[in-house]
């Protein structure tokens, strides 16, 4: 197979604001929920605490460091040859408490530094306006997005930052995987997508619904406010791809199936066609569940459709019908036996990145962009500050392989890969900095003890290769 991607595919790396950039009080920025999530581990979720405690750890608070070290960290990506950089805007750097009238300048300023030291290498920034780090007063003020006012705060926020950096940056995305929430059991997801903290007696399963249609209107308005100031702005939505197999061929697992991807995607579903699919109202009435959802917020959707579809990709589920056909993502998946899980739990499926791409491809028509895919492992450094990840490699390398099929053989529309966590960086899901992703390797512990510098790994060269080569050599 010669044929390989075109010479605009954008190679690169992906990160975002709260889990790389630290210096959490610089610059005028305002405390954000990432600031309030305390340090865990696979087996410990981490806390959301009101208050930042004494005696209790917050990785967000340090993070990598790249508020200081961003010249430095540009310069590697450089040096791998990066076409592209996605990161998010901290929405507490520009509005610190969220429901400002005015932006804070200080906060601009630094994304004017980091996107022009970008560009002076010829990299592109791809930036995401919403990445799981609201200001934590529209949580407490507001109760985060379970109230409609917040669709106002995000426009206001969204169209500063057009305005402001739309001749630097191009590519743009709404909210990072706003389907997280799928998994409205979790105290953390929904925290993260739409700083919701639930109480006793809640209905779980409406708040989120509700939560997740003020952000897609929100995203829409966004979409028509950037469109409005620059014709040229491609603005998308991402979304969390795992692709749901079902357990057997029993046509029950199938159809339940069919339904589990119907729930977990619908959110892509309304980015791009601009309407909800049929099911959901006779699933709401079934359900009992009341939203408020206005014609206005229905013609908001349709004129605010996305031009691409960003998402990330680490991993596949499986599940099994039982005996309710309403997906609850926490407790109809099992352990895919075909496939095997990292250290924590993330079930390792290459082909499935081809399958969702097609998938991808077939219900939604939009041209794709991956920006997130890695592996989250345990690093090693010898006495010589090296780092010999070949496992990272190797996942990385069957990933772009099937990447490749899909777009070579399969003919789907791909702008470019990002991998996630270039640069090490503090896990979302447990506050680790030791479940690592990085082509480069950041001296830190879990408690952001170490020197902070930067060690490129085996993975560092590899990645250049692949560049290098366009995707030929792998
Ligand atoms: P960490 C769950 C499932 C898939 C992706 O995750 C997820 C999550 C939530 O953690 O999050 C994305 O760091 C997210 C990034 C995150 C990355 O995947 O838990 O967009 O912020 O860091 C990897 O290993």
């Amino acid at each position: 197979m010669n044929k390989t991607f075109n010479d605009k595919f954008l190679w690169g790396g992906a990160v975002a604001a709260h889990q790389f950039e630290g210096g959490y009080k610089e610059g005028g920025k305002g405390l954000s929920i990432a600031d309030f999530m305390t340090l865990g581990s696979h087996e410990t979720p981490r806390e959301l605490t009101d208050t930042i405690e004494a005696g209790k750890y917050y990785p967000n608070h340090k993070a990598s460091d790249f508020y200081h070290h961003y010249k430095e960290d540009i310069k590697l990506m450089a040096e791998m040859g990066f076409k592209a950089f996605r990161t998010s805007i901290a929405w507490t750097r520009i509005f610190p408490n969220g429901d400002e009238t005015q932006p804070n300048e200080a906060g601009l300023e630094f994304y004017d530094k980091v996107f022009d030291e970008l560009l002076r290498y010829g990299i592109e920034p791809v930036v995401t306006l919403s990445h799981f780090e609201m200001p934590i007063h529209l949580v407490k003020e507001y109760g985060g997005w379970s109230n409609r006012k917040l669709i106002d705060f995000f426009a206001r926020y969204a169209h500063v930052c057009f305005e402001r950096f739309h001749t630097k940056v191009k590519y743009w995305m709404t909210f990072n995987e706003i389907n997280n929430q799928t998994d409205y059991s979790s105290d953390l997801l929904v925290y993260e997508n739409s700083g919701i903290k639930f109480k006793p007696g809640d209905n779980k399963e409406e708040l989120m619904y509700q939560a997740a249609h003020y952000e897609l209107v929100a995203s829409a308005q966004a979409v028509q406010i950037g469109h409005a100031i620059d014709p040229s702005l491609k603005i998308g939505c991402m979304i969390a791809f795992c692709p749901i197999y079902p357990a057997s061929s029993r046509p029950e697992d199938i159809l339940f199936t069919q339904k589990a991807m119907d729930t977990r995607y619908y959110f892509g579903d309304v980015h791009v066609n601009g309407e909800y699919p049929t099911w959901m109202k006779p699933y709401f009435e079934e359900k009992g569940i009341n939203l408020d959802i206005t014609p206005e917020d229905l013609a908001i959707l349709k004129n605010g459709t996305v031009d691409y579809i960003a998402f990330s990709y680490y991993m596949s589920f499986m599940a099994k019908y039982t005996d309710h056909m309403d997906y609850r993502e926490y407790e109809d998946l099992f352990p895919n036996p075909y496939v095997k899980a990292n250290d924590w739990g993330w079930q390792i499926d290459p082909v499935g990145l081809r399958y969702s791409m097609n998938w991808m491809q077939t219900r939604w028509h939009k041209p794709m962009f991956i920006v997130e895919n890695g592996l989250g492992a345990y690093d090693k450094m010898t006495d010589d500050h090296k780092i010999h990840d070949s496992y990272r490699i190797e996942y990385l390398r069957n990933h772009i392989s099937e990447m490749k099929k899909a777009v070579v053989e399969d003919g789907a529309d791909l702008i470019g890969y990002l991998p996630w966590g270039c640069i090490d960086l503090v896990a979302a899901s447990t506050g680790e900095m030791k479940k690592r992703y990085g082509f480069v390797y950041v001296d830190a512990d879990d408690y952001g003890q170490g020197s902070m510098k930067r060690y490129p790994k085996d993975s560092f060269y590899w990645y250049q290769k692949v560049i290098k080569s366009n995707g030929a050599d792998l």
